[in-house]
């Protein structure tokens, strides 16, 4: 009997439309901006279930307890970086420290200078979604999103946010920098969601 011959793994884990580049590109909109430790924090704002803000420091944060989560990464440009090792502070941890108030269906995630992503709580609940310090055993590069940068593997990367520094619960869904200027309120890459003119109705607000 013949064996069934290999199929190389890449393939069958490059959603349509996307290629693997030489290199590991990056790319963002702006500069990369400088990280200040004394005054640096992550919030967790909005429809918390406190009513509350919910601060952490860097010294905080950073203390917090990591997992490992290995992931591609898809940009919509249609290059994917695949295999990458993360490791942070899933959002269950962040959750279970600074709940949202019943009744949040979606989540903002922002940014240093104004960035910002939104997706539903289904999407940023998901078990690999974590905010990330450390990229392949390392800290995470600068222009890679150090100190903290999200992570969101099933969804295309613009939604992975660099540069955290705040979550914001949303009792009403509202689009974030990149989906203001035409681009998927959704993003699942395997059902390439790259435009907005590609929404269904109830895939995003008005
Ligand atoms: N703060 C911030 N995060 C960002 C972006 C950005 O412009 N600003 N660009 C996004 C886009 S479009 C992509 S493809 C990835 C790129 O991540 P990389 O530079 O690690 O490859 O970061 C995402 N996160
Ligand atoms: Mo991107």
């Amino acid at each position: 009997m013949v064996e069934q011959s290999e199929t190389p793994q890449e393939e069958t884990r490059l959603p349509p439309g996307q290629y693997v580049p030489r290199g590991r590109p990056v790319i963002h909109y702006g500069r990369v901006p400088t990280f200040r430790p004394a005054t640096w924090e992550f919030r967790v704002m909005g429809a918390t279930a406190s009513g509350e803000q919910h601060r952490f420091t860097w010294p905080q944060f950073s203390e917090l307890p990591r997992t490992t989560v290995m992931a591609d990464f898809h940009c919509v440009t249609k290059f994917s970086i695949m295999g990458n090792e993360w490791r942070g502070v899933s959002t269950a941890t962040l959750m279970e420290l600074a709940p949202p108030a019943p009744g949040v269906k979606h989540v903002m995630i922002w940014a240093e200078y104004g960035y910002s992503a939104n997706m539903r709580m289904s999407d940023f609940g998901r078990g690999h979604t974590l905010f990330a310090l450390e990229l392949d055993e390392k800290p995470i590069s600068p222009e890679r999103g150090f100190p903290v940068r999200a992570i969101v593997p099933h969804l295309y990367a613009w939604k992975s946010v660099k540069w955290v520094r705040a979550v914001e619960y949303l009792l009403e869904d509202r689009r974030g920098f990149w989906e203001e200027r035409g681009y998927h309120n959704l993003a699942d890459p395997w059902r390439e969601q790259r435009y907005s003119y590609q929404e269904e109705p109830g895939e995003g607000p008005l």
